[in-house]
């Protein structure tokens, strides 16, 4: 049987893990394939709201096996954390697997993240401050701790000491703060050997079987297409790999298994964190939008910056995810505008351009050139079919649809689990 990916479109917070959450009751296993716990999902189910930021979003679905991959970033104090939060309110977290290869976040690596962003001051990137970003630089520096080398203290010292050599002298003779103790950090770490063994394995190989065995794998990005470090607005971005090719690094899969990719695109757009954004608003428009859809970070508690939606954007995380279909979320936050504009092309310098600039000075320098549709009053919420929308939430849909060019299998018209129109 085949894997499915599902990303995000924007800027993140579009809303994957109501859509895995979703899709979790009829797959057998969720695997989260990048990040670490910058990631902010929040679930409603039956009225109670799940916030998850390290653990995928499977973890609620009973029958579903939940796998963190070997591309993630994992911080094992939060780990434990969430674990025992979830296990506190009933569920059922025993069935949760680890990959041996996936990158575990040192303490040190947390205080780098802080340091780093009060050292940059204006230039700051706007990161969550969970230490990503020093951990995947130690990743491909070769420097990184792995999650199988918490088992044997030998090793672990070893890596410990030869990542602190250089990095103790950046913390104390650059950012002029305190080093980190070789031994403490090796203890710490090795404070959660016991606990985290059973969880441990070859993951790619657990997932090769599932599949030769008929089960559905999904592969849920955190983050999104335009926070990757390859695809992404760099600088302003996350460090892994948040679009569809990362979903075969990160957990194992080779593409040849993919069959489907699905993009989770908000109605209108969102941003946390530094960085251009081209239809963002500064006016009422953006305070209705991030009032009304309580745009507020899961993991930081950072207001998000709001705007229309961006089509240029849409048609571009079609193309470099090969998205086959979309869930278009948050249609019922539109809802009381007398119209809706849609950015359907940017103008830069004068200059129309209807692909994502290659440069990022033109991408700073861009202007969308919006499409204004007409608005709706009607409460959205109760709707269960397309044509139960107001025809002007159903045009909104169409034209958004013909413009990022790839079908909308499902719209969200509600946080609730069941508050999903899905298109056949
Ligand atoms: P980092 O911490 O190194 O990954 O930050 C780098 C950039 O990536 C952005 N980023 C995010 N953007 C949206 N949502 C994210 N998750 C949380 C949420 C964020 C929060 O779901 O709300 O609570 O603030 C997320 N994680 C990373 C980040 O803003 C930087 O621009
Ligand atoms: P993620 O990071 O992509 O999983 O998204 P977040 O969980 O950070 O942010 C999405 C927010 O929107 C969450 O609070 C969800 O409960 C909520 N949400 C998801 N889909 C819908 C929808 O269709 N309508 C409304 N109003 N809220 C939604
Ligand atoms: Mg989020």
């Amino acid at each position: 049987m085949p894997a499915i990916v599902l990303v995000g479109a924007q800027w993140g917070d579009e809303g994957k893990g109501k859509a895995t959450d979703l899709m979790g009751r009829d797959v057998d296993y969720v695997v989260k394939f990048n990040g670490g716990n910058n990631a902010g999902h929040t679930v409603v189910i039956d009225g109670e709201k799940y916030a998850l930021h390290l653990l995928p979003s499977g973890i609620l679905s009973p029958n579903c096996t939940p796998v963190i991959g070997n591309g993630v970033v994992v911080d094992l104090a939060v780990l434990f954390e969430e674990l025992e939060g979830l296990t506190a309110r009933g569920v059922d977290v025993s069935k949760l697997r680890i990959s041996a290869n996936a990158h575990v976040i040192a303490p040190y690596n947390r205080t780098l993240d802080k340091v780093t962003e009060r050292f940059l001051g204006s230039r700051k990137i706007g990161t969550t401050g969970r230490g990503i970003g020093p951990t995947y630089a130690d990743k491909m520096n070769r420097t990184g701790i792995r999650v199988q080398d918490i088992f044997d203290e030998s090793i672990l010292r070893q890596k410990v000491e030869a990542a602190l050599a250089l990095k103790n002298q950046v913390l104390v003779k650059v950012y002029n703060t305190r080093g980190a103790e070789v031994d403490r950090v090796v203890e710490e770490l090795r404070s959660y050997a016991d606990r985290l063994a059973p969880m441990v394995g070859d993951t790619t190989l657990e997932l090769e079987k599932a599949l030769d065995a008929g089960q559905n794998v999904l592969l849920e990005a955190g983050q999104a297409t335009l926070l990757d470090i390859d695809h992404g607005t760099y600088p302003f971005v996350t460090s892994s790999s948040a679009t569809a090719g990362g979903a075969c690094t990160g957990s194992g899969i080779p593409p040849t298994r993919v069959s489907r990719v699905i993009a989770i695109l908000k109605a209108y757009t969102t941003r946390v964190g530094e960085g251009p954004f081209p239809t963002e608003l500064f006016d009422d428009d953006g305070e209705f939008l991030r009032k009304t859809g309580h745009e507020y970070g899961t993991t930081t508690g950072r207001p998000r910056r709001c705007g229309w939606v961006d089509t240029v954007i849409g048609r571009y995380a079609t193309r470099i995810n090969g998205v086959t279909d979309f869930v278009v979320t948050k249609l019922d936050v539109l809802t009381g505008l007398e119209q809706v504009p849609i950015c359907v092309a940017y103008d830069v310098d004068g200059v129309r351009h209807d692909e994502m600039p290659v440069s990022q000075s033109d991408f700073h320098h861009a202007t969308p050139v919006y499409e204004t549709m007409p608005g709706w009053w009607e409460d959205i919420s109760g709707c269960r079919t397309f044509e139960e929308l107001p025809q002007a939430a159903q045009d909104y849909v169409l034209r958004v649809e013909e413009l990022i060019g790839a079908r909308v299998s499902a719209i969200g018209v509600g946080p609730a689990r069941d508050e999903i129109i899905q298109r056949h």
